[in-house]
């Protein structure tokens, strides 16, 4: 059983440092809803292609981590009923054969693996409300700490506690750097109130970081926040009213664990009457286009 299927166009990239974004699945078979989710797996890898990038959307397929997925592989992680897989299930999807679409820290650790440096994915995951009770906090986080890749998002979902979420970012010792801005995003919000340290004025800049991350850190990640222009975004007093009833009904319905994200989002998708997954695919397309920028930013560099 191979561990590693790298596609060719994928191998061939980065054999010749030509550019590469992974790109995750998990977004595909629970954050987004059928059919719209296959359209956005397609249109997600032109975005790069268009750009001159190879895409790389990566998936568990049959036990094997797979990175840059043909038509059977984006079908069955778009119309299939597939398990959400963190880096903790890997090793049960690997020996048993199974499939499974792979998190923001599944990606972010087989991408590594593969020796691509650049991921984009929407919105990070983090610190849940009420986690000091429940302790539930992503391994998006934990994974980030320990995995040198750069992951350009929207922030983190504005159903996590985002204070929270920047602290453990702090501890784990993970750079969080603006794009253009200091303001931290809230996915489907521009802004989510809170400050970052650190901003970059563009991809040849995050570029020039990573490479001294490279010799200054110790191979962990970094995340780049690229906020939603304002016109763009969700109106925020309608997306502050969905989002009470949001937690409102999860809680009603008894949701816990893995299935708090997509519960919350596909509740949310619902009784926004689809504007939360409108901004969530336009977040989605301009985090893809960074991406792209920085890893071609990235091959400019190392040539
Ligand atoms: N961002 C999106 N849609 C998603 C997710 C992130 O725009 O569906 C997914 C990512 O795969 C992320 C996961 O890794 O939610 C976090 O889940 P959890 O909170 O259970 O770790
Ligand atoms: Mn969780």
């Amino acid at each position: 059983m191979p561990t590693l299927n790298i596609a060719p166009d994928v191998a061939r990239a980065l054999a010749d440092n030509k550019p590469v974004v992974a790109l995750e699945s998990t977004i595909i078979s629970h954050g987004l809803p059928r059919p719209r989710n296959r359209e956005a797996a397609l249109e997600f890898e032109q975005i790069l292609r268009d750009k001159g990038v190879v895409p790389a959307t990566i998936a568990i397929i049959d036990g094997v981590p797979t990175v840059g997925l043909d038509a059977d592989g984006l079908a069955t992680i778009a119309d299939r009923d597939i398990a959400k897989a963190s880096v903790r299930d890997l090793p049960i999807l690997h020996a048993t054969k199974q499939s499974g679409a792979t998190t923001v820290a599944a990606t972010a650790h087989i991408a590594a693996q593969a020796g691509i440096r650049v991921f984009a994915t929407g919105g990070l995951g983090g610190v849940h409300r009420g986690a000091s009770e429940t302790f539930d906090e992503s391994a998006d986080l934990s994974t980030l700490a320990v995995t040198n890749i750069t992951v350009v998002s929207a922030g983190v979902k504005s159903v996590l506690d985002i204070a929270a979420t920047l602290e453990r970012l702090e501890t784990l010792s993970v750079p969080v750097i603006g794009f253009g801005t200091t303001a931290f995003p809230a996915f489907w919000l521009t802004d989510s109130g809170f400050t970052l340290d650190w901003t970059v004025k563009d991809a040849a800049e995050v570029a020039a970081v990573m490479a001294s991350q490279d010799v200054t850190g110790h191979g962990q990640g970094i995340v780049v926040a690229n906020p939603i222009p304002p016109e763009q975004q969700w109106d925020p007093i309608a997306h502050d009213h969905v989002l009470s009833e949001a937690f409102l009904a999860a809680e009603q319905a008894g949701v816990r664990g893995k299935a708090v994200t997509p519960f919350l989002l596909g509740y949310i998708v619902e009784a926004s009457a689809g504007r939360s997954l409108e901004v969530n695919l336009d977040l989605a397309r301009n985090n893809i286009r960074v991406a792209g920028d920085i890893a071609t930013a990235w091959c400019k560099r190392r040539a």
